[in-house]
């Protein structure tokens, strides 16, 4: 039985193109069906139920897809794997599929960014961010710096906003426009879905203590041709026949 679409219409063109290899990273506002939402709700709720028993280098979390048999089957989704292509061409590969849960009171993430053929620009590395049930900029929210990622550096780090200022982005500007480099912080509706090359800088804001859970999900692609440190994926599943996903779970 064909599997149910999982994204409203959505246009990625040229333009919408230009603006992710501009900017780093591309926003689609509510784009998951309220069905996706939904099931995902669920997938995610028993990823985090999963965490609290810990299980050291095979982490519920990290290896999401792994434990839930709804997310496994969104890794060859023809949707999913229609929008990885849009961005990377034909030949990809699946990555890694890694729960973002954040409950109230979590602390968010620092500035960082993820490298992947760091020396060869050919080589692309996307994140696809499910935001389930969105985030405000100030809740969960995902920042970033347009512009970053053409830098194509791995390890930018900085706990803080000022930090990052005051370090990594002192004095950098837009290799393409010369503006100075500015963090941009991000607001998302329910059901949305951000696109993010690799070695964009991006950080989450707190999640407020008195929020509810923020759901979220990331499917990672990419061009095969390098090793991949976040390559979360065990023998067996690589293995694993899963239908639509064949050539998709290798390294190379
Ligand atoms: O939790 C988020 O919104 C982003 C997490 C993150 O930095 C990542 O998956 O690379
Ligand atoms: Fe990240």
């Amino acid at each position: 039985m064909p599997q149910p679409p999982i994204f409203h219409d959505y246009t990625f063109g040229e333009q919408e193109r230009k603006t992710l290899d501009s900017d780093g990273h591309f926003v689609f506002p509510g784009l998951l069906t309220s069905d996706t939402q939904e099931k995902l709700t669920n997938s995610l709720s028993h990823i985090l139920e999963l965490s609290h028993t810990p299980k050291q280098g095979h982490e519920p979390n990290r290896f999401s897809a792994e434990y839930d048999s709804y997310l496994e089957s969104l890794i060859p989704h023809p949707q999913m794997l229609e929008l990885a292509r849009k961005v990377l061409g034909e030949d990809i590969r699946y990555d890694h599929c890694v729960s973002l849960n954040r409950p109230g009171g979590n602390r968010g993430i620092g500035w960082h960014s993820h490298g992947y053929g760091d020396n060869n620009p050919s080589l692309g590395f996307v994140r696809i961010f499910f935001y389930v049930n969105g985030f405000e900029p100030d809740d969960g929210g995902l920042k970033a710096v347009p512009g970053s990622h053409l830098y194509r550096e791995s390890k930018i780090q900085a706990r803080t906003d000022e930090d990052l200022r005051e370090g990594w982005l002192a004095g950098k500007t837009h290799p393409e426009t010369g503006e100075p480099l500015e963090i941009e912080a991000l607001s998302a509706p329910p059901g949305t879905v951000a696109l993010m090359w690799t070695h964009a800088a991006h950080a989450v804001s707190e999640r407020k203590p008195d929020s509810s859970t923020r759901w979220c999900v990331v499917y990672a692609y990419r061009n095969p041709g390098e090793p991949s440190g976040a390559r979360w994926i065990t023998p067996e599943f690589e293995k694993k026949p899963i239908l639509g996903a064949e050539g998709l779970m290798s390294l190379y």
